[in-house]
């Protein structure tokens, strides 16, 4: 895992902090990982109530992080697993190129194109103010959208293998983000999401 900084691009959207490395990992590099996270990450099917019903989300997750980095979304109690010596590494590779630290990842497997993750920000209180979060993509390239939480404002964002995002300042605030489904024929998409949560009372 590298140790220096990468050419990164900021993406110019307005009350956002959106910074894309495309070449975070290489090619060898991130196939490898996919294939390990697919085989030993401990993926859950977890499901949400909607009007009295129990739905399957349509992805399979799984969090990890210290002791404590509890998080709860989308009605979702996660509590983490012990990090595993490959989130372990992928955690530093990212927290060097944002100059930040991490304390949990939140890993979504998308199974196919009709796997998805419906609009929202992450703007959980466990979060605080303006998180930094940094996002690595394996696998199946996919649309990430942006919009505006009023007005009409969208951009469109193409995750590719190996890839991170960083999402930071009041990107949360103002926008909201979404991995639209797609009719396409699709493989499977890894997602990990590195975060610092602070322990609620
Ligand atoms: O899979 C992705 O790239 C999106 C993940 C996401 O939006 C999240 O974890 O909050």
């Amino acid at each position: 895992m590298q140790n220096s900084l990468f050419d990164q691009q900021a993406i110019a959207l307005a009350d956002a902090d959106l910074t894309f490395v495309a070449d975070f990992l290489p090619h060898k590099q991130a196939n490898a990982l996919f294939e390990q996270l697919q085989r030993s990450l401990a993926w859950r099917q977890d499901s949400i109530r909607i009007y009295g019903k129990e739905v399957n989300i349509p992805r399979l997750q799984a969090w990890y992080g210290d002791p404590g980095a509890n998080y709860r979304y989308s009605g979702l109690q996660m509590t983490p697993m012990p990090w595993t010596e490959a989130l372990l590494q992928v955690k530093a590779a990212c927290e060097t190129q944002t100059q930040t630290r991490f304390n949990a990842v939140l890993a979504n497997y998308y199974r196919d194109g009709s796997d998805s993750m419906g609009w929202h920000a992450d703007d959980e209180p466990e979060l605080g103010n303006e998180p930094v979060i940094a996002s690595v993509s394996l696998g199946q390239s996919r649309n990430m959208d942006f919009k505006r939480r009023t007005g009409n404002e969208k951009y469109r964002l193409v995750l590719n293998h190996g890839s991170l995002l960083i999402m930071a300042g009041t990107t949360q605030q103002y926008w909201q983000h979404a991995l639209p489904k797609s009719r396409r024929p699709m493989d499977a998409r890894i997602n990990l999401t590195f975060r610092w949560i602070y322990p609620q009372k």
